[in-house]
């Protein structure tokens, strides 16, 4: 062998881990198993970064699009408190997209280039808001379900490997905590009042319900992104163990309000300590993430209006900056 090629790793090898240098991948996923954070300047697998922007990305534009079912009861809602209280949870979650959005560019994306893909259709929300909000009582099972789900999925996170996702989560979920008590106080008052507004309870619930067991993402078996999530600790926990769980603390709610989940096949099983419970509708939960979800168009409509909208806002940033910068080299 050359002297120049002693050292060089074996090409076979490098190929079959996509092309990466083995020594630094090594280095890599001991820093990763020893649970240190990866920092956006660190070496990092190609394949790592690729998964970290769609994840983030996906996630920031849920936060985005989160928005708007919420907005829908921005102008109708009960009272002055309540409309305080639920013009400060929707713009929480345009925080929440704005800190994710500033994470996966730390990746090397840009702005222009995740929100194009959104809205083109190619990057994906959680399907969870592709549903109407029909009812006030709506806002109570989307602050108690769906906020609920978000901080179950969220709370591992905190310590995800990537160090500007698990800190932009901390803030998160702080403020989901707050989001889900306020869904859920909601609730409360809608399932101790007239016959009419229990039933309205009822009702959100039983059309939340499944929508948010979807959020988790399909089972495990089913799931092509967990397995090698898990080993890189961008998912800390699977789909269905974030589901088993979200199961298990939500249904003795549903209890106190005395409502009833809308599953006939839900049942304590005190041998796994742990609910069991009926299958997820996965055609419906598909065909969501197809685009097809019930208000998946009036969704991007809107957002596509906001940012044409915005435009002369972006616009008048950007000549203001240059001002600025002439006048700094002046
Ligand atoms: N909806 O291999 P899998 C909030 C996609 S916002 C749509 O299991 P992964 C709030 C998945 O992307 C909170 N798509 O994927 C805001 C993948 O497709 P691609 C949002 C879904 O990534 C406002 C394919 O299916 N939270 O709380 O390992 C108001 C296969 O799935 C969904 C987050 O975004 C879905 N439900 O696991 C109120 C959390 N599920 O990308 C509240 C961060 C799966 O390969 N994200 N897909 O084309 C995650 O934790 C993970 O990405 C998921 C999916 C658990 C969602």
């Amino acid at each position: 062998m050359y002297t120049t090629e002693m050292g060089k790793p074996d090409p076979a090898k490098v190929a079959a881990i996509g092309g990466e240098d083995p020594a630094l991948l090594e280095a890599f996923e001991a820093r990763v198993a020893a649970d240190e954070f990866i920092e956006p300047k660190d070496w990092m697998p190609e394949a790592y970064r690729r998964t970290l922007v769609r994840q983030i990305s996906q996630h920031a534009h849920s936060e985005i699009v989160g928005m708007l079912p919420e907005g829908n009861w921005l102008t109708r809602a009960p009272s002055l408190r309540r409309k305080a209280v639920l013009l400060a949870k929707v713009q929480d979650e345009g925080g929440h997209g704005l800190y994710l959005y500033c994470a996966a560019e730390t990746l090397g994306t840009s702005r222009e280039q995740m929100i194009e893909a959104l809205h083109s259709g190619k990057a994906k929300y959680s399907t969870i808001f592709n549903y109407p909000t029909l009812t006030w009582a709506d806002i109570g099972a989307i602050g108690w379900l769906v906020d609920g789900a978000a901080i179950m999925n969220q709370v591992p996170l905190q310590r995800t490997s990537y160090g500007p996702y698990a800190r932009a989560m901390v803030r998160v979920c702080k403020e989901e905590s707050f989001h889900q008590r306020q869904g859920y106080e909601i609730m409360i008052a809608m399932a101790n009042g007239t016959p009419e507004q229990k039933a309205m309870a009822q009702d959100a619930l039983n059309r939340w319900w499944w929508p948010s067991l979807m959020m988790f993402g399909p089972s495990d078996e089913n799931s092509p992104n967990t397995a090698q999530s898990m080993r890189w600790r961008i998912k800390r926990d699977t789909n269905d163990e974030l589901r088993q769980k979200f199961v298990d603390i939500t249904v003795p709610q549903a209890e106190f309000l005395g409502l009833t989940v809308p599953d006939p096949d839900l049942v304590w099983n005190e041998a796994k300590g742990g609910y069991d419970f009926g299958e997820v509708d996965w055609e419906e939960f598909y065909a969501v993430v197809r685009g097809e979800g019930p208000a998946a168009k009036e969704r991007m409509e809107a957002r596509r209006k906001a940012w044409d909208d915005g435009a002369w806002v972006r616009e008048a940033a950007l000549a203001h900056e240059a001002k600025r910068a002439a006048r700094a080299a002046a």
